[in-house]
């Protein structure tokens, strides 16, 4: 509860910040998108997101707090398509804010104030949103793709129904999960797993992301195995704006 209304106090005082970590395209090593990230600085202690998402969904803070990222975070990335670097956004949903009254409306808003076409857009989903209200969620991510947003899966792999999930919804793009990529060349099972989603995935023509890439050798598997695109500490962590605004001008080294 106390959590809650530091959380309240937090929005109103602008404490949150964005970080974007960097999406490569595999082959070329070029930045195609950034991954919003959200961070909290409560005074001089930094709150990871995992302790304070879940309040936030409780007690529907997510909302506001989702709609601030969602627009800050369209506006920035305008910006630097707007000095010609053709790059996309991803973003992370919860449940409670895709149910949210006028979520479509706000989507839409953000992206004619910011300029950022809708095909720049990636919305980050989990399998797990198809739990409850799994008919009003899909029916307003399907609405959303339909004005040409892209869909992905999320932590691919990991939940009770991936495969449902890519019957139900109809996504773009597949991220999968760092417990995959963890194992990948020391571990038979996890590098045959890996290549399997990744086969599948471009069987059924989307886009695949392998995320929590850390090590060369796992870099070097995904690409053998013609993974489309990669993310992870080894590539580039999450950074700040400015951060982001000085990689425009280099060129990641993978
Ligand atoms: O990158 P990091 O370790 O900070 O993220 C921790 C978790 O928080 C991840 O599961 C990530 O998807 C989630 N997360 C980060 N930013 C956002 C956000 O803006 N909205 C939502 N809903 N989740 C986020
Ligand atoms: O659940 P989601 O995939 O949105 O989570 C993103 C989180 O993963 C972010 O908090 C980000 O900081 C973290 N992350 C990104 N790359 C790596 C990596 O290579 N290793 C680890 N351990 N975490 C990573
Ligand atoms: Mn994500
Ligand atoms: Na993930």
């Amino acid at each position: 509860l106390e959590l809650a209304a530091d959380l309240q106090r937090a929005l109103i005082e602008q404490q949150f910040a964005i970080e974007y970590q960097p999406i490569v395209d595999l082959a070329t090593s070029r930045v195609t998108a950034v991954e919003a990230l959200v961070r909290w600085w409560r005074g001089s202690v930094f709150v990871p997101p995992e302790q304070f998402l879940g309040p936030a969904e409780d007690t529907g803070l997510i909302v506001p707090l989702g709609e601030w990222i969602l627009r800050e975070a369209c506006r920035e990335v305008a910006a630097w398509r707007a000095s010609s670097w053709d790059i996309g956004l991803s973003l992370n949903l919860s449940a409670r804010q895709i149910t949210a009254p006028r979520f479509v409306e706000t989507v839409e808003e953000a992206l004619a104030e910011s300029g950022l076409p809708a095909s720049a857009l990636t919305l980050e989903v989990i399998e797990e949103m198809l739990v409850e209200d799994a008919e009003e969620t899909v029916k307003r991510l399907s609405e959303l793709r339909a004005l040409g947003v892209r869909l992905a899966i999320d932590d691919f792999g990991t939940g009770y129904a991936s495969l449902a999930f890519l019957r139900q919804l109809p996504v773009d793009l597949i991220k999968i999960d760092p417990s995959f990529v963890s194992g990948l060349g020391n571990d038979d099972t996890l590098t045959l797993l890996t290549r399997t989603i990744v086969r599948l995935g471009h069987d059924l023509g989307l886009v695949v992301v392998a995320e929590g890439i850390e090590r060369p050798e796992q870099l070097e598997l995904l690409k053998q195995m013609g993974c489309t695109k990669g993310q992870g500490f080894l590539v580039a962590r999450p950074m700040a704006a400015r951060g982001v605004d000085s990689l425009m001008r280099t060129s990641l080294t993978v």
